[in-house]
């Protein structure tokens, strides 16, 4: 199907809810994305490869650390222009806005918020570049959903940090040219450390064979005795809380770049239930095919206000960890329910590569796990209105 023909769906008319602004940085992105990653993202797909050719080009739209300060690189942009541009890179693809997510959120902004002033000049206008890649250690191979039981230590050796143990499940692990490790030190708590490619002991397997996320480079860190200069420690930050903070962000993120994937879904079923002819009618013209393409468009457009909301009470700093929850969970399923319908409308040939539909779901099915499992997040929202933790 041509690139051109997407007509990205508004059906409440959350477009006056935005400003000129952020008008003009979507249709910048949506450009770039028809431009640069429509032609060649299928046949990525299909040879699960990163298009790492396009990350200067990232760099170049303003894709990384929209929300960083300027003077460090980033574009001072406010919080629903961030969510334009994830919602538009996972229109093209998931593995597209992992890798703008990742950088931003997940390196960028532990960096700017608990890194010291060196830190910031020394990485983050090279992070928002794209001349440095990022990438973010939480999960383990034994601890994903509870990271606060990791294994991974570091002991102080005086002039250096001496880092043991393993991340699992990295986006971007193999191409990094640094990574934001979480690690626990002697006395047991958890705190940041930036690891950089070349530090001796230090390797980053790539883990292959993935039917989701196919164009995103995944893998693991794995650290045997490493040096990590002491000036490499994040110093604002101590707990759990500081990769929690993190993860906020990147669900936020990830709460718009999903209504991209489902918008191009729909947009998709729409276009071709209109044109398949069957029992002599379009298939459109049938009530079940109605059915699906009304149901999608009232949760798609239930997801755009409710991320739009989120992203003024972000603007605000008023949203909460679990607001950003309850987007994360919703706008996950909602797009993969979508991808799934639109599969069906386009009954045999949806699961072609000549249309977008199935490299969406099989990318959902890694989106609805990482940065939170759907149950995770389900209970964050039980425990926010209970008062009452399932987790201990
Ligand atoms: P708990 O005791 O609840 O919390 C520990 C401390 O953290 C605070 N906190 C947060 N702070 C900021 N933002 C948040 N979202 C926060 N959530 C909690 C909390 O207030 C507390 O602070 P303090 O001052 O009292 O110490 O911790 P817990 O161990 O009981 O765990 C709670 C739970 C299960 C919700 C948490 O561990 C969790 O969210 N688990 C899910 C793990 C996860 O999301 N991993 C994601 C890994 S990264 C990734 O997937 C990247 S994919 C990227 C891509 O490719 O796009
Ligand atoms: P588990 O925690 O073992 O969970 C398995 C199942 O048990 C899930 O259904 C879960 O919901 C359920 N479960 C667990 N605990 C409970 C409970 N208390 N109550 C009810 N049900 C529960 N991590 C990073 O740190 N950085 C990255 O860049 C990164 N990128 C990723 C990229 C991809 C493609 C994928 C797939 C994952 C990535 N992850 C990353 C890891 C991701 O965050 C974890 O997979 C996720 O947090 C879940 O952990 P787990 O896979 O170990 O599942």
């Amino acid at each position: 199907m041509a690139t051109t023909r997407y007509k990205s769906p508004d059906y409440y008319l959350v477009d006056e809810l935005l400003t000129d602004e952020h008008k003009l940085i979507r249709g910048a992105v949506r450009d770039w994305v028809n431009r640069a990653v429509i032609p060649i993202i299928d046949e990525a797909n299909q040879k699960h490869e990163f298009p790492r050719n396009l990350v200067k080009e990232l760099g170049e739209i303003g894709a990384f650390g929209s929300y960083i300060p300027v003077e460090y690189g980033g574009a001072g942009m406010d919080q629903i222009s961030y969510g334009l541009i994830m919602q538009e890179l996972e229109r093209g693809d998931s593995s597209i806005r992992s890798m703008a997510s990742v950088q931003s959120s997940l390196v960028m902004y532990p960096i700017y918020k608990y890194g010291t002033e060196e830190q910031r000049r020394r990485y983050l206008p090279k992070l928002a570049s794209g001349e440095l890649i990022g990438a973010f250690g939480l999960t383990e191979p034994n601890h994903g959903s509870d990271p606060g039981s990791m294994l991974s230590r570091f002991t102080d050796e005086g002039d250096h940090y001496l880092l043991n143990g393993s991340k699992m499940w990295i986006t971007n692990a193999p191409i990094a040219d640094i990574s934001v490790v979480w690690a626990k030190d002697e006395t047991g708590c958890i705190r940041g450390l930036i690891v950089e490619r070349g530090m001796k002991g230090f390797t980053t397997p790539e883990t292959l064979k993935k039917w989701s996320l196919r164009s995103s480079s995944t893998g693991e860190l794995v650290f045997a005795d490493v040096k990590v200069p002491r000036e490499n420690l994040l110093p604002g930050i101590k707990g759990l809380k500081g990769p929690l903070s993190c993860l906020s962000s990147a669900r936020y993120g990830i709460a718009w770049g999903v209504i991209g994937a489902a918008m191009d879904c729909y947009d998709t079923a729409l276009q071709y239930s209109r044109e398949r002819v069957q029992f002599n009618k379009p298939i459109a013209a049938f009530q079940l095919t109605q059915k699906k393409l009304a149901e999608m468009i009232t949760e798609i457009t239930k997801a755009q206000l409710l991320a739009w909301r989120l992203g003024v009470l972000r603007n605000e700093d008023r949203a909460t960890p679990a607001q950003i929850s309850l987007c994360k969970r919703n706008n996950v399923k909602m797009a993969l329910e979508v991808a799934r319908e639109s599969r069906q409308i386009l009954g045999a040939i949806g699961i072609s590569g000549d249309f977008p539909i199935m490299r969406h779901m099989m990318n959902l099915e890694s989106v609805i796990t990482y940065e939170g499992t759907h149950d995770i997040h389900l209970l964050i929202t039980g425990m926010d209105i209970t008062g009452e933790s399932a987790f201990e």
